[in-house]
């Protein structure tokens, strides 16, 4: 049965308290003055927090120097990510997809309707949209770390779905997912594509899961995209593509961290590795320096020796078995799992 709320204006809220007022195209000013569908609730992004620019500091004069994978994720990251989904040697994409059109009416059967469905790391909400016609959600929550992008996505959403309630949540999710009130506690279904899953490591992933676990109250339940174990060259491929999609999403990093932290990285001092790891049973992202470079930011700077690298990401993949565990050991049971012919990726519901 389909319940319909009442249509609320989408609104995108950040989970930290400082305000910022965040510059909106002239587009997206005209559709708020003619519908006054999008309702902004803007405070601080990471790239203005304090807490933000610590941790980076912390991971470039770290012995083994990273950067947090949600530095890929700025206005021209998000679009290069969405070009990374097109290309040949990403399969997990398309993939995903087909399991989720040819099981549709499995899933909605096994899910159920009218569910308040809050799609984590939403992006282009295509995914979710997909799934709308069979689901018939009462409610549909968006949550990314682009609002800008989250923005025009459900502007365009609202659009097609005028009858689904609509909210828009701008979050950096690696900190933890906090949701507002408004968001009813019963029927909560957490819809979470793409194996973004893998992106933290295992036991990040276990606690991750068992708050949401916590946060599916009465009912809950989890649809969760998880990437599967396969042959190395296909993996290598998807993340170190022929056309270099993968390499500027990567080197892209440096750029969204120059203007963060006031830094002075040069990208074309770096090249980008993307390799599987079997030992880990997880893809790196790394970023390598060309020569020996001196890289400078207000207070302080770092020397990199020639071919150091600076480790950008992990994407784990799971067998179906060890991501069932998983889900368990974050406390949800009656796993149910679709997969493609070739198991190369898989779909899980899990209720709390
Ligand atoms: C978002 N996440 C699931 C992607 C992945 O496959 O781990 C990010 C990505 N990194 C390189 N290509 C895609």
């Amino acid at each position: 049965m389909l319940q319909l709320n009442k249509k609320e204006n989408p609104m995108v809220t950040a989970h930290t308290d400082n305000h910022l007022e965040l510059v909106r195209s002239n587009s997206h000013r005209a559709a708020r003055r003619t519908t006054d569908a999008l309702r902004w609730r803007n405070r601080e992004t990471i790239a203005d927090s304090w807490l933000g620019r610590k941790e980076l500091i912390a991971g470039l004069t770290a012995p083994h120097p990273w950067i947090s994978s949600k530095y890929f994720y700025d206005a021209l990251g998000s679009q290069l990510f969405d070009a990374i989904t097109r290309l040949p040697e990403y399969y997990p994409t398309r993939t995903e997809a087909a399991i989720l059109a040819r099981h549709v009416n499995d899933i909605a059967r096994t899910v159920g309707t009218g569910r308040i469905l809050i799609d984590l790391g939403a992006g282009n909400c295509e995914k979710a949209a997909a799934l709308f016609p069979a689901l018939r959600p009462a409610q549909y929550v968006a949550v990314d770390i682009s609002t800008e992008y989250l923005e025009t996505a459900l502007f365009r959403l609202r659009q097609q779905f005028p009858g689904i309630a609509m909210t828009g949540l701008g979050m950096d999710m690696s900190q933890g997912l906090s949701l507002p009130d408004s968001i009813p506690d019963a029927g909560r279904l957490f819809f979470y594509p793409g194996s973004s899953i893998g992106n933290f490591t295992p036991q990040e992933a276990t606690s991750f899961l068992s708050d949401l676990q916590l946060q599916c109250h009465r009912g809950g339940g989890l649809l969760i995209g998880v990437d599967l174990i396969k042959e190395k060259a296909i993996l290598d491929a998807a993340y170190d593509d022929a056309l270099g999609v993968t390499a500027a999403f990567n080197l892209n990093a440096l750029n969204n961290v120059n203007s963060v932290l006031g830094s002075d990285f040069d990208v074309r001092d770096w090249r980008h590795c993307g390799f599987f790891n079997p030992t880990m049973s997880r893809v790196e992202m790394h970023l390598e320096t060309r020569l020996a470079v001196e890289v400078h930011w207000p207070g302080g700077l770092r020397c990199f020796e020639a071919g150091e690298r600076i480790h950008t990401e992990n994407s784990y993949k799971y067998s179906v078995e060890d991501f069932g565990e998983l889900l368990s050991k974050a406390g949800f049971t009656n796993v149910t799992a679709w997969t493609d012919q070739r198991k190369w990726f898989a779909t899980f519901y899990a209720t709390a």
